[in-house]
């Protein structure tokens, strides 16, 4: 092939967000969209880097993947990558890609050293829907802010972009490698299976013994919903062809340029099918639910955990996993190196930390923060309450790990159960959880595509209101007599603990005498207008007080959150969008 220089010129908006670029597909199909920022990705690594380079380029699947992958292909030829690998028909989930970074061996004995990865997540997908693109580093995890900052710049400034143009369209639909010879050398395209890596490093984690015997046990029903995201593609394969569940568990596992439609993400507004199935809905399912149910979104990153009619919140499931990891998970028998959770997230995790006297950090939101303190032997489990659930045998969330956690733990307290008595059910593990621990009170208000300007002055108010703490507690006497005082409020700000990165206005926290929290940011993944993300939580030590619904036990804090932040002034509406 010939390498072409092709002029181009800077598009505006191209500054990637909580996890990459996101935007609709009328968007990104626009000329030099894509290459512009695949170009400034390859600038800002360096081209000494991207020269000879082995790069993994896949993603969930959605509608424009394929045409991606071979735009970027042709444009990793031309700037020198040796090598790209791509899983097959171009599938991989994040959780995979971030394995097969830091995994996998090619066939010719070369490693990966990164990799785009093609998704816009949890948003839908199709022609009139998103997507998305982001790269991840030689960790496996998501380019650092320093990085991202360079792309943005470079997309600023751009001015020409390299391509193969000659190079022929790869066929990625079978698995094998094409060779093709350039300028300066020999490039290879491997097709490899999506599953193959992934499967290995969870057999390497979990006990696949124990988890096949609760699986197929007759008193274990189970129901893995992948709202037809790339997570059926592992589902079939590890789930069903590896620890024997039945093939009917599985709902929406084939995977779909526009996910069926749907919106791939797995909470109790967008998850339905599960939902119901699991006698969460409105309606009572026929049959008697399964005693376990998980959803994942359309990049397998994210997770829902469900038992028999009853919803675990993520920030219980991550607080669940850390406080049973060590007896219920081979991978951590040695003990956790520390934990981790994002500054919304609730406290529960923070509660398990210090009753097992483990290292804890606090982070923004966004998986790249939790990177840094795994690289450095700090954290070994971490989550946030956006569903997204993980460790550091990877640089990403997890979802499919999520699940085989929690089937490791149903497996370990039901290990002498199974043929008798009664289960130890989620809700059991759950409930056992709240008394040891005490609960936390949990929800989030997302209010999506409210107009941009609205949502700044919106922030702009409770940035100027929480400096002075007189004028809040008025505010809250006035509103409700249930809450608590505001002892502190301020805009959280990081300071990584191992580079020294400081990243700044990271969400409001207004924090309660009570432990009572309330945080309002705005998001970083929407591709549309804005979103602004109120997070409510409320503890709760008395054991006599913890079976409430929670809803009706946040409600006094919802009035004071919406008062606060004159939200229905600002933005015109009465109620969210999701409560998750
Ligand atoms: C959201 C979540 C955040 C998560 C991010 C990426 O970001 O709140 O916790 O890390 O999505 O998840 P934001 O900025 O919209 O609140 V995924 O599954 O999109 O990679
Ligand atoms: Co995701």
């Amino acid at each position: 092939f010939k390498v072409a220089r092709v002029e181009t010129t800077p598009i505006d908006g191209q500054k990637p967000g909580t996890s990459g670029l996101r935007k609709k597909v009328k968007v990104f199909v626009q000329p030099n969209y894509l290459e512009n920022f695949v170009q400034s990705t390859f600038n800002a690594l360096t081209p000494e880097k991207v020269r000879g380079a082995t790069l993994v380029v896949s993603g969930d699947g959605r509608y424009y993947s394929k045409d991606a992958i071979q735009i970027i292909i042709k444009m990793a030829a031309a700037n020198g990558v040796r090598r790209i690998w791509v899983g097959q028909n171009g599938l991989l989930s994040t959780p995979a890609v971030s394995a097969v970074i830091r995994e996998r061996v090619g066939i010719d004995g070369s490693r990966a050293s990164g990799g785009f990865i093609l998704t816009a997540s949890h948003n839908p997908g199709g022609p009139h829907e998103d997507f998305g693109i982001k790269y991840n580093m030689e960790n496996g995890g998501p380019a650092p802010e320093g990085i991202t900052d360079k792309i943005y710049e470079n997309t600023k400034a751009i001015k020409e972009y390299f391509n193969a143009e000659n190079l022929p369209d790869v066929d990625i639909s079978t698995v094998g490698v094409t060779s093709f010879q350039g300028p300066e050398g020999q490039f290879d395209v491997e097709v490899f299976d999506s599953a193959n890596d992934y499967l290995k490093l969870m057999k390497s984690i979990f006990d696949f013994d124990s988890i096949r015997k609760l699986l197929s046990s007759s008193k274990f029903t189970f129901c893995y919903d992948a709202l037809h995201g790339v997570a059926g593609a592992y589902a079939k394969r590890i789930f069903v062809e590896e620890l024997g569940a039945q093939e009917s568990s599985l709902l929406n596992c084939m995977p779909k340029e526009d996910f069926g439609g749907g919106h791939p993400d797995p909470n109790l507004t967008y998850a339905k099918e599960l939902v119901a199935r699991m006698g969460l809905g409105k309606s009572n399912p026929q049959d008697e639910p399964p005693e376990f149910g998980a959803a994942a979104d359309g990049d397998a990153d994210r997770n829902m955990i469900l038992g028999k009619r009853f919803f675990v919140t993520p920030s219980d499931s991550v607080a669940i996993i850390a406080a049973n990891a060590v007896d219920a998970i081979p991978y951590f028998s040695a003990g956790l190196k520390g934990v981790a959770r994002s500054m919304p997230t609730s406290a529960a995790l923070d509660v398990v930390a210090k009753h097992l006297n483990l290292k804890f950090f606090e982070v923004p939101t966004g998986w790249k923060f939790f990177g840094n303190l795994m690289d450095a032997g700090l954290c070994s489990v971490c989550g946030e309450e956006s569903f997204g659930t993980g460790s550091d045998h990877i640089r990403e969330k997890d979802g499919i790990w999520a699940v085989l956690a929690w089937l490791s733990i149903l497996a370990h307290k039901n290990k002498e159960n199974l043929g008798g008595e009664k289960l130890v059910t989620v809700e059991d593990i759950v409930r056992q959880h709240w008394a040891t621990y005490g609960r936390h009170y949990y929800t989030r208000y997302d209010y999506e595509n409210v107009d941009a300007g609205a949502a700044k002055e919106l922030m702009a108010c409770l940035v100027k209101l929480q400096s002075s703490l007189s004028e809040v507690n008025e505010i809250v006497k006035g509103t409700h007599s249930d809450v608590s005082k505001v002892v502190h409020a301020d805009e959280f700000e990081y300071k990584d603990p191992v580079d020294g990165s400081i990243s700044k206005h990271q969400g409001i926290r207004y924090l309660f005498e009570d432990g009572s929290r309330l945080v309002f940011r705005l998001s970083g993944t929407g591709s549309e207008g804005a979103t602004i993300r109120l997070y409510i939580e409320q503890y709760e030590k008395d054991p006599a007080k913890i079976n409430r619904d929670s809803q009706e036990a946040l409600a006094p804090l919802v009035e004071v959150a919406l008062k606060l932040s004159k939200l229905q002034e600002f933005t015109g509406r009465t109620a969210p969008t999701v409560i998750t």
